[in-house]
């Protein structure tokens, strides 16, 4: 390392400057850059970043404060099958995630580390995940030799100075250390170690897999904490429904990715709800805890959206098309001429020639897509017209009703509330996601994904079940539990439900059941509600469809509740009995 290179440790921490010490002697860097989070920063890092290659700018005019950014065509998504929870034994991890010995992975990847950054800076880059001064906020240290993972990291997360306040002198801080490396698949890691509150990246430079804030330490990490100290750290999304009297009332959503997640945080109510408001306070991840009033309180650990391009459209999501246009960090989307960005599903006349996501020239009508289908936008949650006031309060919000859903064809109804808290925890265990006769020419291959953590629990899926039922004893004034389905198809494979705006009509039902102020009918499998309790009115769907879209078969669900009894076997012992005769008593009544 030279004299004059880098700059002054931005922090007196002797446990934190050891740690620096330590990585910087394995992965030698020719210099140590602290990162203060500031402005001038930004625009300095954005420079190099700009001079290296890694971001161009876009067209300043329309897009201000907009750069674009292209990975590595090897290197475009999370890598669930390189992804590790290093436990000291094998069961800790359990049979969903991938194990290694904390030994084995620490040896096999310092041996990776070794001289990674020769040549290159190590970004020192303090944050924060959760609201600044909260007592539920998780501080992070990442140490990457990535800008661009600097940048992104600036905008999804509370990062620089203020995290190292938060730190002062303590030790109790996650610690990531990441290298691009050579970005070879053969040499790619991602490896979590709860017990030591660390991860270690390598050979990847895609954002799930090294802005280890997110899945790594807000999900994978925190899970595990979560289990530890009381509370859950899960793969929801937070929104706020405000009534036209000022009633707001706070919905947490857990959907497997690909299911419109971000586009149901961000819902624009359709005309028949004037004076309705749908407001954000996460799109992703919820850290929820029991406050002293009794009730489960929600923070979003994130401070921006780390969203999907292809699909979003003035139709599908207008609060995310308005947040993507200025400060933003696209990935992989296409470019058109003028130096704007596009993407599959994008408003507007597909046009004519494009360059694509992998820097070539593509012409309408390609067979190829122009912008990768993974391709994403990294933008500032301060952008969204829709935030909640209160996305960035320390205490978080109330939630009133947690909603899990799936991509199901078939089975599933529009909406269905559990019997209680230990049915609702069933419904989170069982969700998944069918493949679409669309997607496969089969209908009814269902992968389960329960809560939609199946790719982010830290630990034993069948332990964190059993946590989730145990927090029932801790929450004196539980949120209602509630499934949903957005994707029932008819026998023709069209989609009965329209989904998107129209998707209020269902949160009113459910903000009206958890306050207690609607009435609903009980079925085999919960409650539903009664003809005229869902608000279809000025809505342009057939009565045959919703007849489709709500419908419950006996048939259907004798077979769904066996394959849920084949999946619990898969989870093996630690699935708790509770969760195994609920299953029981659910297929005694479908008989
Ligand atoms: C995401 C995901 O990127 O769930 O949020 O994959
Ligand atoms: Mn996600």
């Amino acid at each position: 390392m030279t004299a004059n290179s880098g700059n002054q440790a931005l922090s007196t921490n002797k446990q934190l400057l050891d740690w620096v010490d330590q990585c910087a002697k394995m992965t030698k860097p020719d210099q140590i850059v602290w990162c203060d989070g500031s402005e001038e920063e930004q625009r300095r890092l954005t420079e190099i970043a700009v001079a290296q290659g890694v971001l161009e700018p876009l067209n300043q005019e329309k897009l201000p404060g907009c750069y674009y950014s292209r990975s590595n065509p090897n290197d475009v998504a999370r890598v669930e099958h390189l992804t590790f929870i290093c436990t000291p034994t094998k069961e800790e991890a359990g049979p969903t995630n991938n194990w290694m010995a904390p030994a084995d992975a620490y040896k096999k990847l310092s041996g990776l580390y070794d001289g990674a950054m020769k040549g290159r800076t190590m970004y020192v880059v303090p944050y924060v995940m959760g609201p600044l001064g909260s007592s539920s906020s998780k501080i992070g240290i990442e140490l990457t030799d990535s800008v661009y993972v600097v940048l992104n990291m600036r905008i999804m997360t509370r990062m620089g100075k203020a995290a190292l306040q938060m730190m002062g002198d303590g030790n109790e801080f996650n610690r990531g250390l990441h290298s691009t490396l050579d970005v070879n698949p053969e040499r790619r890691f991602i490896c979590h170690f709860p017990q030591d509150n660390t991860i270690w990246s390598v050979g990847s430079g895609y954002g799930g897999n090294v802005l280890l804030g997110k899945k790594c330490l807000a999900l994978r990490i925190g899970s595990y904490l979560g289990r530890n100290e009381g509370w859950l750290a899960e793969h929801m999304l937070i929104l706020g429904v405000e009534s036209p009297e000022g009633e707001v009332t706070y919905v947490a959503g857990a959907f497997p990715s690909a299911c419109g997640k971000t586009n149901f945080a961000m819902l624009i109510p359709p005309k028949r709800f004037h004076g309705w408001k749908v407001t954000t306070v996460g799109d992703d991840i919820a850290w929820m805890r029991v406050g002293s009033d009794g009730r489960l309180w929600a923070v979003n650990p994130e401070a921006g959206y780390f969203g999907v391009a292809p699909g979003t459209s003035m139709k599908s999501n207008p609060n995310a098309m308005l947040s993507v246009r200025k400060n933003t960090l696209f990935t992989n989307v296409a470019r058109t001429k003028d130096n704007d960005v596009w993407w599959e599903g994008k408003d507007g006349e597909v046009p004519e020639e494009l360059t694509d996501w992998q820097g070539r020239p593509w012409k309408k009508g390609s067979a190829d897509k122009a912008a990768h289908p993974n391709s994403r936008f990294t933008s500032p949650a301060a952008n969204n017209p829709a935030l909640s006031k209160f996305w960035d309060d320390p205490q978080g919000v109330p939630i009133s009703a947690i909603i899990f859903g799936g991509r199901r064809a078939t089975t599933v109804p529009l909406v269905v509330q559990s019997f209680n808290w230990t049915h609702g925890v069933y419904f989170g265990a069982t969700m998944g996601s069918e493949t679409t006769a669309a997607a496969t020419g089969k209908v009814g291959v269902v992968r389960r994904d329960p809560m939609a953590m199946l790719p982010f629990c830290g630990y034993d899926m069948g332990s964190y079940f059993q946590h989730w039922l145990a927090m029932q004893s801790k929450i004196p004034m539980p949120p209602k539990i509630f499934m949903v389905n957005w994707f029932r198809q008819n026998a023709q494979g069209k989609f009965v439900w329209p989904g998107f705006g129209e998707n209020m009509r269902v949160l009113k039902w459910v903000i009206d059941r958890a306050r207690g102020k609607v009435g609903g009918q009980e079925t085999k499998i919960g409650w539903v509600p009664r003809p005229g309790d869902l608000d279809l009115s000025d809505m342009d769907i057939s009565e045959e469809d919703v007849l489709e879209a709500t419908k419950i078969d006996p048939v259907e669900w004798k077979r769904e509740l066996e394959a849920q009894g084949e999946w619990f076997d898969s989870l093996g012992s630690t699935v708790p009995k509770a969760l195994r005769l609920q299953r029981e008593l659910l297929l005694e009544r479908i008989k």
